[in-house]
Protein backbone atom coordinates (compact mmCIF):
# COMPACT_ATOMS: atom_id res chain seq x y z
CA UNK A 1 0.00 0.00 0.00
CA UNK A 2 3.22 2.21 0.98
CA UNK A 3 4.38 1.58 -2.49
CA UNK A 4 0.98 2.43 -4.05
CA UNK A 5 1.25 5.71 -2.27
CA UNK A 6 4.31 6.59 -4.00
CA UNK A 7 3.47 6.09 -7.27
CA UNK A 8 0.39 8.03 -7.09
CA UNK A 9 2.39 10.74 -5.91
CA UNK A 10 5.12 10.33 -8.64
CA UNK A 11 2.68 9.43 -11.33
CA UNK A 12 1.02 12.79 -10.61
CA UNK A 13 4.46 14.78 -11.09
CA UNK A 14 5.24 12.64 -14.02
CA UNK A 15 1.87 13.04 -15.30
CA UNK A 16 2.02 13.33 -19.28
CA UNK A 17 0.10 10.76 -20.63
CA UNK A 18 -0.34 8.11 -23.35
CA UNK A 19 1.79 9.15 -26.44
CA UNK A 20 0.45 6.34 -28.43
CA UNK A 21 -3.17 4.89 -28.43
CA UNK A 22 -1.80 1.15 -28.33
CA UNK A 23 -0.11 2.40 -24.75
CA UNK A 24 -3.10 2.00 -22.67
CA UNK A 25 -2.63 2.56 -18.93
CA UNK A 26 -3.82 -1.09 -18.32
CA UNK A 27 -1.40 -2.46 -20.72
CA UNK A 28 1.64 -0.42 -19.39
CA UNK A 29 0.95 -0.83 -15.87
CA UNK A 30 0.96 -4.85 -16.43
CA UNK A 31 4.41 -4.45 -18.52
CA UNK A 32 5.84 -1.89 -15.85
CA UNK A 33 4.74 -5.17 -13.12
CA UNK A 34 6.88 -7.86 -15.28
CA UNK A 35 9.20 -5.36 -15.80
CA UNK A 36 10.03 -4.92 -11.79
CA UNK A 37 9.68 -8.72 -11.54
CA UNK A 38 12.36 -9.42 -14.05
CA UNK A 39 14.92 -6.67 -11.90
CA UNK A 40 13.85 -7.77 -8.53
CA UNK A 41 14.52 -11.56 -9.69
CA UNK A 42 17.76 -10.46 -11.18
CA UNK A 43 18.95 -8.76 -8.03
CA UNK A 44 18.13 -11.58 -6.39
CA UNK A 45 19.89 -14.04 -8.43
CA UNK A 46 22.79 -11.75 -8.51
CA UNK A 47 22.73 -11.12 -4.82
CA UNK A 48 22.25 -6.97 -5.08
CA UNK A 49 22.32 -6.54 -1.35
CA UNK A 50 22.91 -2.89 0.12
CA UNK A 51 25.68 -1.18 1.29
CA UNK A 52 26.90 -0.78 4.41
CA UNK A 53 25.26 2.12 5.77
CA UNK A 54 26.79 4.23 8.60
CA UNK A 55 25.71 5.91 11.93
CA UNK A 56 25.87 10.06 11.97
CA UNK A 57 28.76 9.82 14.27
CA UNK A 58 30.99 8.03 11.88
CA UNK A 59 30.14 11.79 8.97
CA UNK A 60 33.69 12.61 7.59
CA UNK A 61 34.07 16.05 9.37
CA UNK A 62 35.04 17.40 5.59
CA UNK A 63 34.20 16.15 2.36
CA UNK A 64 36.87 16.81 0.23
CA UNK A 65 36.08 17.58 -3.45
CA UNK A 66 37.74 15.31 -6.12
CA UNK A 67 37.99 16.09 -10.04
CA UNK A 68 35.73 18.62 -10.76
CA UNK A 69 35.17 21.08 -7.84
CA UNK A 70 32.42 23.88 -9.95
CA UNK A 71 31.72 23.91 -13.57
CA UNK A 72 33.55 26.78 -14.81
CA UNK A 73 30.84 28.83 -17.47
CA UNK A 74 29.32 31.93 -16.67
CA UNK A 75 26.01 29.74 -17.08
CA UNK A 76 26.74 27.99 -14.14
CA UNK A 77 27.61 31.50 -12.12
CA UNK A 78 24.34 32.62 -13.00
CA UNK A 79 22.18 29.43 -11.90
CA UNK A 80 24.35 28.66 -8.78
CA UNK A 81 23.73 32.93 -7.67
CA UNK A 82 20.01 32.26 -8.32
CA UNK A 83 19.72 28.76 -5.88
CA UNK A 84 19.47 26.82 -9.32
CA UNK A 85 15.93 28.00 -9.42
CA UNK A 86 16.22 27.29 -13.55
CA UNK A 87 18.48 24.21 -13.55
CA UNK A 88 16.69 20.99 -15.46
CA UNK A 89 17.45 17.54 -15.38
CA UNK A 90 16.34 16.22 -18.40
CA UNK A 91 15.12 12.35 -19.26
CA UNK A 92 15.47 11.30 -22.34
CA UNK A 93 16.20 8.39 -24.75
CA UNK A 94 14.92 5.26 -24.73
CA UNK A 95 11.57 6.40 -22.59
CA UNK A 96 7.75 6.87 -23.20
CA UNK A 97 7.52 10.09 -21.09
CA UNK A 98 10.81 12.61 -21.51
CA UNK A 99 10.87 14.59 -18.35
CA UNK A 100 12.43 17.93 -17.59
CA UNK A 101 13.04 17.79 -13.83
CA UNK A 102 13.43 21.20 -11.61
CA UNK A 103 15.17 20.68 -8.41
CA UNK A 104 11.57 21.41 -6.69
CA UNK A 105 10.07 18.59 -8.61
CA UNK A 106 12.96 16.14 -7.71
CA UNK A 107 12.72 17.62 -3.98
CA UNK A 108 8.87 16.63 -3.80
CA UNK A 109 9.64 13.04 -4.74
CA UNK A 110 9.93 10.20 -1.88
CA UNK A 111 13.22 11.14 -0.64
CA UNK A 112 15.68 8.49 0.45
CA UNK A 113 18.88 9.57 2.88
CA UNK A 114 21.59 6.99 3.38
CA UNK A 115 25.04 7.50 5.16
CA UNK A 116 27.62 6.05 2.95
CA UNK A 117 30.89 5.54 2.04
CA UNK A 118 32.69 6.94 -0.79
CA UNK A 119 36.07 5.48 -2.21
CA UNK A 120 38.03 6.86 -4.52
CA UNK A 121 40.64 4.72 -6.61
CA UNK A 122 42.93 7.96 -5.98
CA UNK A 123 43.22 6.52 -2.17
CA UNK A 124 40.96 8.09 -0.08
CA UNK A 125 37.48 7.69 1.28
CA UNK A 126 35.01 9.56 2.71
CA UNK A 127 31.50 9.16 4.71
CA UNK A 128 28.35 11.34 3.98
CA UNK A 129 24.85 11.32 4.08
CA UNK A 130 22.74 11.98 1.25
CA UNK A 131 19.65 12.44 0.42
CA UNK A 132 17.13 12.46 -2.94
CA UNK A 133 14.69 10.30 -5.03
CA UNK A 134 15.94 6.85 -6.12
CA UNK A 135 17.01 7.00 -9.62
CA UNK A 136 14.04 4.03 -9.84
CA UNK A 137 11.31 6.41 -9.36
CA UNK A 138 12.44 9.23 -11.76
CA UNK A 139 12.74 6.23 -14.33
CA UNK A 140 9.25 4.67 -13.76
CA UNK A 141 8.14 8.21 -14.01
CA UNK A 142 9.92 8.45 -17.69
CA UNK A 143 8.70 4.90 -18.65
CA UNK A 144 11.94 3.25 -19.51
CA UNK A 145 11.24 1.44 -23.28
CA UNK A 146 12.18 -2.28 -23.58
CA UNK A 147 15.27 -2.00 -25.50
CA UNK A 148 16.72 0.49 -22.81
CA UNK A 149 19.95 -1.68 -21.34
CA UNK A 150 22.10 1.29 -19.56
CA UNK A 151 21.54 4.90 -18.11
CA UNK A 152 24.01 7.83 -18.97
CA UNK A 153 24.46 10.73 -17.10
CA UNK A 154 25.14 14.34 -18.64
CA UNK A 155 27.09 16.24 -16.39
CA UNK A 156 27.77 20.15 -16.90
CA UNK A 157 31.87 20.56 -16.06
CA UNK A 158 34.59 19.44 -18.59
CA UNK A 159 37.43 18.28 -17.23
CA UNK A 160 40.97 18.32 -20.03
CA UNK A 161 38.55 20.29 -22.59
CA UNK A 162 36.23 17.03 -22.37
CA UNK A 163 32.29 16.68 -21.16
CA UNK A 164 32.07 14.60 -18.12
CA UNK A 165 29.87 11.37 -18.24
CA UNK A 166 29.10 8.37 -17.06
CA UNK A 167 26.58 5.49 -17.59
CA UNK A 168 25.32 2.19 -15.35
CA UNK A 169 23.21 -0.60 -16.42
CA UNK A 170 19.27 -0.95 -15.22
CA UNK A 171 20.79 -3.22 -12.29
CA UNK A 172 22.50 -0.02 -10.66
CA UNK A 173 19.95 1.99 -11.85
CA UNK A 174 17.11 0.10 -9.43
CA UNK A 175 19.12 -0.27 -6.79
CA UNK A 176 17.56 1.26 -4.01
CA UNK A 177 20.71 3.04 -2.88
CA UNK A 178 21.07 4.57 -6.25
CA UNK A 179 20.07 8.18 -6.01
CA UNK A 180 19.76 11.92 -7.35
CA UNK A 181 21.38 13.40 -4.47
CA UNK A 182 20.11 17.23 -3.91
CA UNK A 183 22.25 17.02 -0.09
CA UNK A 184 24.97 16.22 1.70
CA UNK A 185 24.53 16.24 5.59
CA UNK A 186 21.39 18.02 5.22
CA UNK A 187 22.48 20.59 3.26
CA UNK A 188 22.00 21.18 -0.43
CA UNK A 189 24.97 20.29 -2.00
CA UNK A 190 28.03 21.85 -1.96
CA UNK A 191 29.57 23.51 -5.47
CA UNK A 192 32.93 21.19 -4.68
CA UNK A 193 30.23 18.07 -4.48
CA UNK A 194 28.59 18.46 -7.76
CA UNK A 195 25.76 21.36 -6.98
CA UNK A 196 23.00 20.68 -7.52
CA UNK A 197 22.67 17.49 -8.29
CA UNK A 198 24.68 14.16 -8.04
CA UNK A 199 24.40 10.48 -8.40
CA UNK A 200 25.03 8.45 -5.85
CA UNK A 201 25.60 4.87 -7.26
CA UNK A 202 26.66 3.16 -4.12
CA UNK A 203 28.09 -0.56 -4.86
CA UNK A 204 30.81 1.35 -7.11
CA UNK A 205 33.53 3.38 -6.93
CA UNK A 206 34.13 7.46 -6.88
CA UNK A 207 34.67 8.16 -10.09
CA UNK A 208 31.11 6.41 -11.03
CA UNK A 209 29.57 8.91 -9.14
CA UNK A 210 28.31 12.30 -11.56
CA UNK A 211 28.44 15.29 -10.56
CA UNK A 212 26.31 18.72 -11.89
CA UNK A 213 23.80 16.13 -13.32
CA UNK A 214 22.17 18.19 -16.35
CA UNK A 215 20.77 14.71 -18.24
CA UNK A 216 19.96 11.51 -17.71
CA UNK A 217 19.81 9.44 -21.46
CA UNK A 218 18.33 5.56 -21.93
CA UNK A 219 20.12 3.69 -24.23
CA UNK A 220 20.43 0.48 -25.92
CA UNK A 221 24.45 0.76 -26.19
CA UNK A 222 26.93 2.57 -24.96
CA UNK A 223 28.61 2.98 -28.77
CA UNK A 224 29.17 6.41 -30.59
CA UNK A 225 28.77 8.30 -27.03
CA UNK A 226 31.67 10.13 -26.72
CA UNK A 227 35.15 7.83 -26.55
CA UNK A 228 32.36 4.56 -26.62
CA UNK A 229 33.36 3.18 -23.19
CA UNK A 230 30.68 4.24 -21.00
CA UNK A 231 32.51 7.89 -19.11
CA UNK A 232 34.58 10.19 -19.09
CA UNK A 233 37.60 8.01 -17.13
CA UNK A 234 36.59 4.91 -18.92
CA UNK A 235 37.37 6.30 -21.99
CA UNK A 236 41.05 6.49 -20.44
CA UNK A 237 40.81 3.27 -19.39
CA UNK A 238 39.39 2.88 -16.13
CA UNK A 239 36.89 -0.05 -15.62
CA UNK A 240 33.47 0.59 -16.51
CA UNK A 241 32.22 -1.68 -13.79
CA UNK A 242 34.21 -0.47 -10.71
CA UNK A 243 33.21 -2.14 -7.99
CA UNK A 244 33.97 -2.17 -4.64
N1 LIG B 1 30.94 15.72 -13.29
C1 LIG B 1 31.95 15.15 -12.63
N2 LIG B 1 31.65 14.12 -11.80
C2 LIG B 1 32.64 13.52 -11.12
C3 LIG B 1 33.99 13.90 -11.24
C4 LIG B 1 34.28 15.00 -12.10
O1 LIG B 1 35.42 15.44 -12.26
N3 LIG B 1 33.22 15.60 -12.77
N4 LIG B 1 34.98 13.24 -10.51
C5 LIG B 1 34.65 11.89 -10.04
C6 LIG B 1 35.59 11.35 -9.04
S1 LIG B 1 37.04 10.68 -9.59
C7 LIG B 1 35.25 11.24 -7.72
S2 LIG B 1 36.24 10.47 -6.59
C8 LIG B 1 34.02 11.87 -7.21
C9 LIG B 1 34.39 12.90 -6.18
O2 LIG B 1 33.25 13.39 -5.56
P1 LIG B 1 33.41 14.60 -4.56
O3 LIG B 1 33.98 15.74 -5.37
O4 LIG B 1 32.07 14.86 -4.01
O5 LIG B 1 34.42 14.17 -3.52
O6 LIG B 1 33.24 12.50 -8.21
C10 LIG B 1 33.25 11.85 -9.45
N5 LIG B 1 32.29 12.49 -10.29
MO1 LIG C 1 37.86 9.43 -7.85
Amino acid sequence: MERRGFMVGAAALFLGGCSKVADTPAAQSLFRASERWNRAAHRFLGGGGLVKEYDRSEISPFFRGNGSQTVDTPAYAASRAAGFADWRLTVTGLVANPLSLSLDNLKRLPQRSQITRHDCVEGWSAIGEWTGPQLSTILDGAQLLPDAQFIVFRCADTLNGSRYYESIDLDDAYHPQTIVAHALNGEPLPERNGAPLRLRVERQLGYKHAKYLTGIEAVASLEGIEGGNGGYWEDRGYHWYAGI
